[in-house]
């Protein structure tokens, strides 16, 4: 899968930032049941992808970062899970 550059892919997305080999960004929510109903949604749809977040939760944050394992980079199954997750914290 093509590799795509963490910076550009970051400047096209709402609030994430782009470091060496991933994207990231910090989720926040009302509470701790926000969170936690973002993260089983996201949950069920990063297992339908097989593609699957790193994330870091303390009550009302979510921290993720995003990248394919698999090809060494970002690539457009980051953008399409940054993408969901844009639209499950809307
Ligand atoms: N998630 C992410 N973020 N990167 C991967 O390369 C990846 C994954 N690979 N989820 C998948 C699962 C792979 O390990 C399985 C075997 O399909």
């Amino acid at each position: 899968m093509n590799v795509l550059n963490p910076k550009e892919v970051a400047e096209e997305l709402n609030g994430w930032t782009g470091g060496d080999d991933f994207i990231t960004k910090v989720f926040k929510f009302k509470d701790f049941a926000q969170a936690f109903g973002f993260m089983t949604r996201i949950a069920i749809i990063a297992d339908k992808m097989d593609h699957h977040p790193e994330w870091f939760n303390v009550y009302n944050r979510v921290d993720i970062t995003l990248t394919t394992h698999d090809a060494g980079g970002v690539t457009e199954k980051d953008v399409a899970l940054a993408t969901a997750m844009e639209e499950a914290a809307a």
